[in-house]
């Protein structure tokens, strides 16, 4: 028997081959301007020029930046790249106008319809997962305090080896990943287990890249989280863990005081947590 491997090739490929199937980004950006396109095109051209220029960028490095920019691609890391070193920019803005919860960046694991549990519920996972069990209660509300009953709680984390279903050979296709739905009080109660710090591969570009610039590949331990409702905005987050070392060097940059939780340690060796959510009604 061969044991399968995680691969960078192959969890980038997964994360490639899910952004397309979801519907088209082209649609949502379909009636932009041509002076949009070419005011943020050039501004990011611009800053190119400037690097060169200010740098005396050479050949050798041009040419060391084609290959790896080819090879991102190759590996299916575009989604990985993105996310980890783009996309909590494009979170702050989108979100400056919000008054309820701090969300954080998606980065690229998120699976939609995972199974339901309801208000009350343990997410899939294997005969003796490794991991601290842990207990996650909140309540989701709207801004004016409105307790919101039967708003969706989607979450998804990785395992205690850092691998999430679905994006790493041999883990059962829903494993740690499940929704579920506030009850008449707006709270809901998941059972899962505690997720261990998470290294983004290091065998692939991105790897490449941060092994050639002296930075490290961590993430803090997180849970991932969409909160949903009708009439609200969208709230995406991830929560940490206090204590860990890299919560304050964050590869990804995706982490804020508000995201971190209270962890309480009970007698039985699980970990209890209480952390809700505020929605933004929609504008
Ligand atoms: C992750 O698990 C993650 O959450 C992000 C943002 C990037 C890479 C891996
Ligand atoms: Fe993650």
């Amino acid at each position: 028997m061969t044991t399968e491997v995680a691969t960078a090739a192959a969890s980038g490929a997964s994360a490639t081959e899910r952004f397309h199937s979801d519907k088209s980004p082209f649609a949502a950006v379909a009636h932009t301007a041509p002076e949009r396109v070419d005011r943020l095109a050039r501004r990011v051209l611009d800053a190119i020029y400037d690097t060169i220029r200010d740098e005396k960028v050479t050949y050798d490095e041009y040419n060391a930046l084609k290959a790896w920019l080819i090879n991102v691609g190759e590996d299916g890391e575009w989604p990985l790249f993105l996310d980890v070193w783009v996309e909590h920019v494009v979170e702050e803005v989108a979100t400056d106008h919000r008054e309820g919860s701090k969300g954080t960046i998606e980065g690229p694991y998120y699976v939609p319809d995972a199974p339901e549990h309801g208000s009350k519920g343990t997410v899939d996972m294997r005969e003796g997962e490794s991991g601290t069990p842990l207990v996650w209660t909140g309540t989701v509300t709207s801004t004016d305090g409105t307790v919101l009953e039967n708003a969706l709680v989607e979450l998804w984390h990785a395992d205690a080896d850092g691998f999430y279903s679905q994006f790493a050979p041999g883990i059962p296709e829903w494993n740690l990943r499940g929704n579920f739905r506030t009850d008449a009080a707006g709270a809901f109660e998941i059972h899962t287990i505690q997720p261990a710090p998470y290294q983004i591969p290091t065998d692939g570009s991105c790897g490449k890249l941060i092994a050639a610039a002296g930075w490290h590949a961590w993430r803090p331990a997180h849970l991932h989280v969409k909160v949903s409702a009708p009439g609200h905005e969208l709230l995406t987050a991830q929560l940490y863990f206090p204590g860990d070392v890299h919560n304050d060097d964050d590869i990804a940059s995706a982490v804020k005081p508000e995201l971190l939780l209270a962890p309480v340690p009970q007698a039985d060796g699980s970990v209890s947590v209480d952390y809700g959510f505020v929605l933004d009604p929609t504008r």
